[in-house]
């Protein structure tokens, strides 16, 4: 048998066609399907030589091998992907489905069945699985689908199909028998993932570019959570690796590609705090340092657990927060106690663990009151510099308990739940697949939101993580000091409506994305919102700080400062013929108030309107990740980065510090001024010119 695996289309990212090869890689190698190259391993130990194709990267080749006239001349990926597949022959194409891209991964289908129409094509994965049974009855082309974990089920259905045989007694498949689609029974669940074979690896090149490697750590959540298909499809049945074997595959990815940092893949890695604690204790026993990142319910973890997760090299935990409403959090059966999820995600930033933490939007019985709430913890959480918050609009998946309850009231419209639209643009035939089968693909659909507008919803969410990504402090900002972020948004709403032409017909999702947004929402603050602000220093120095960040961001030169080469490298010691410059990208700005102290009472909640006017200085620079770097400076450190400017060596700037008459009590003028000009360089604002 010639079995070719295929995985589902995920890489989103790459949809500008833009990214160049190495980007691509990385994005491809971090998307490795660990499902499809488990399966592989499996097929691999019986003797057979499967093929494994990534689709992400055929339509990155598309993407880059096609002119965007053609992209949009009827000469699809789908028919492109027809071709690549014309000439690969195999007995058994197996393809990979997650919702978001079965419409497309079903096309694919039809080319494959048409290309090769005594082959098998099978469908396995998250979303096939679910809509087995309405999938096979929609799309003939479609022979088989193997529900659930697939390793034990899908060597015996090679088996059966290489010896001609009935697979219908093989437990986990749905199939067709005399014109009706069948499912037998389903297949018992791996209950010891240890015995699996390490995933064929070998077969996905690109994932030696990956910065975390994804390796499998279990299956299985015994929560109930009525948005989620994880409990349905590896059901409750809570299940992990052992430490021994996790350990030991991350050895072999160390010695194989050099690579030691992990993105473990388990939907909720912390139900037992023993079995988290002896991995941790086997990470710390043992001779390596592995760096990993896992998801976590907020309520099975605590500070004491957070703290030894980070020494066993824990850099990142996925919350699944969900919502900001403690009423939401019981009707949703996440049972989350709201206080003290916000606690974790601080003690995960008391140990610079990076916390995703996601939230929704757009639940049936979700309230203004609700939608508050959950801008409120978004906002609350930016408070934590290693908090990243997320925002999504509900998507009901496929047979989730929120999917099943409003089956009927489903509403198909442009502004669908973003959860399954985001990536692949949809053709003609991807809508009338939509339209036509609902109980296929649901989550292209809304649930009915009676207490919100779906439009306001929209934004808001657009409004949020834009914000969060130009101006986040200032965001925090507004929210202390209004009382809630979404009372802010609204002032803008309406300010907008009023100044803003593009508003009337524009695109919303995509004006927000856009550099005009910020700029635009700085000039509403400064005009709007300031003059009826209960802390307007406080507000106006943030709305400075993020200007002059913004200005960096989109590039902006500071002239003389820019065009030229210097290092920053430390080692290089200073003479008093040392000449010193101001490093690229280093800006200096006035505020009219503390900023420090500002922060300060950001990060406590306290309140911002008492904020004595007191001006500063702030430098401020964009690292070469683009991070933003402020720093307030001493009324000395602003005096001598002055002095530094324009290439004065050091000797010609300490005579002109002493003609000024800086003093440091208790410090010799000339030592202050030398451990000065070696703080700003240890800060990174100035450095040795280079020619
Ligand atoms: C890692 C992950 C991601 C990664 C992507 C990884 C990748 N390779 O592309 C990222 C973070 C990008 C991601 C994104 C999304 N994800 Co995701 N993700 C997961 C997660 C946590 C793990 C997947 C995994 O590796 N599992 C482990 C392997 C072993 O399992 P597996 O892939 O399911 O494979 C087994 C079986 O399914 C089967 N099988 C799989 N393929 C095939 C093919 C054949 C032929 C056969 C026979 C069998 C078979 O056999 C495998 C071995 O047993 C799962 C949840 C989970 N625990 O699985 C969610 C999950 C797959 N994601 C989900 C969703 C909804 C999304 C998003 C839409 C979310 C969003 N808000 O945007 C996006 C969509 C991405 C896109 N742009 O299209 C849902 C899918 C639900 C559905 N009905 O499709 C899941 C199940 C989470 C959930 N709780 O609901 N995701
Ligand atoms: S959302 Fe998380 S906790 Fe809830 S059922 Fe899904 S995986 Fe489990």
């Amino acid at each position: 048998m010639k079995v070719c695996l295929i995985s589902a289309p995920t890489a989103n990212q790459l949809d500008n066609g833009a990214v160049g090869e190495g980007d691509a890689a990385r994005i491809m190698g971090e998307l490795a399907p660990v499902g499809i190259l488990s399966l592989a391993a499996v097929l691999e130990a019986k003797g057979l030589r499967p093929e494994v194709v990534d689709l992400n990267r055929v339509y990155y080749e598309w993407l880059r091998d096609s002119n965007p006239g053609e992209r949009n001349n009827g000469t699809d990926f789908c028919s492109f992907a027809g071709s690549y597949f014309a000439d690969r022959h195999f007995d058994f194409f197996g393809l990979s489905t997650v919702c978001s891209s079965y419409p497309l991964t079903l096309r694919i289908a039809q080319e494959l069945k048409r290309c090769h129409p005594d082959s098998a094509v099978v469908l396995g994965g998250p979303q096939a699985s679910v809509v087995d049974i309405a999938t096979m009855r929609a799309y003939p082309f479609v022979d088989l689908v193997v529900r659930g974990e697939a390793e034990h089920t899908l060597p015996q259905l090679v088996d059966a199909l290489a010896s001609h045989s009935s697979p219908a007694a093989i437990p986990g498949l749905t199939f067709r028998q005399g014109g009706e689609v069948v499912r037998s029974q389903d297949a018992p669940l791996i209950l010891d993932l240890d015995s699996l074979p390490f995933p064929a690896f070998h077969l996905f090149p690109d994932v030696r570019f990956c910065r975390h490697f994804p390796l499998e750590l279990g299956r299985g959540c015994p929560f109930a959570c009525t948005f989620c298909s994880t409990n349905d499809f590896f059901r409750r049945r809570f299940r992990l690796k052992s430490p021994e074997h996790m350990i030991a595959e991350m050895r072999r990815v160390k010695q194989t590609y050099g690579i030691n940092s992990f993105e473990l893949v388990h939907d909720m890695f912390t139900v037992d705090r023993k079995r988290v604690e002896a991995f941790c204790h086997s990470l710390l026993a043992c001779d390596e340092k592995f760096y990993w990142g896992c998801s976590a319910r907020t309520d099975c973890i605590d500070e004491d657990l957070i703290a030894l997760m980070a020494k066993a090299g824990c850099r990142g935990i996925f919350f699944g927060i969900e919502t900001g409403s403690a009423r939401m959090q019981k009707i949703i059966d996440k049972g989350l106690e709201l206080n003290d999820s916000a606690d974790r995600v601080r003690s995960c930033d008391k140990y610079k663990i990076k916390t995703a933490v996601s939230l929704m939007a757009g639940f049936p019985d979700e309230t203004m009151r609700d939608l508050r709430d959950t801008a409120a913890f978004f906002v609350d959480s930016l408070r934590y510099d290693h908090a990243d918050p997320q925002l999504s609009i509900l998507a009901p998946l496929a047979d989730t308990p929120i999917q099943k309850q409003h089956k009927d009231s489903l509403a198909l419209n442009d502004d669908v739940a973003d959860m399954s639209y985001r990536g692949w643009q949809q053709e003609l035939q991807d809508h009338e697949m939509i339209a036509g089968h609902p109980e296929i693909f649901s989550s292209f659909y809304s649930v009915p939101t009676p207490f919100v507008e779906r439009e306001f919803l929209k934004e808001l969410r657009d409004f949020l993580l834009n914000g969060m990504r130009s101006f986040r402090r200032l965001l925090l900002g507004l929210h202390q000091d209004s009382g809630n972020v979404v009372d802010a948004f609204q002032q803008w709403q309406e300010w907008r409506t009023k100044n803003l032409a593009q508003f009337s017909n524009g695109d919303r999702t995509a004006y927000y994305a856009q550099e005009g947004f910020p700029a635009d929402f700085l000039e509403f603050v400064r005009l709007r919102y300031i003059p009826a602000s209960k802390a307007p220093l406080a507000i106006q120095a943030l709305v400075e700080c993020e200007a002059a960040l913004l200005d960096r961001r989109n590039g902006s030169r500071d002239g003389q400062h820019n065009q030229q080469q210097v290092s920053d490298d430390l080692d290089e010691l200073l003479s008093p013929d040392s000449r010193l410059e101001w490093l690229p990208g280093v800006h200096v700005i006035n505020v009219p108030a503390d900023y420090l102290e500002i922060v300060r009472r950001l990060r406590r909640r306290s309140p911002l309107n008492d904020i004595p006017n007191q001006p500063v200085k702030l430098a401020i620079r964009r690292t070469a990740e683009g991070e933003p770097e402020v720093r307030q400076l001493s009324p000395l450190s602003a005096e001598l980065l002055e002095l530094c400017e324009g290439r004065r060596t050091v000797r010609e700037i300490a005579e002109e510090f002493l003609l000024r008459k800086m003093e440091v009590p208790g410090v010799p003028p000339d030592l202050a001024c030398l451990a000065g000009i070696e703080m700003l360089r240890q800060q990174r604002l100035i450095g040795l010119p280079q020619n």
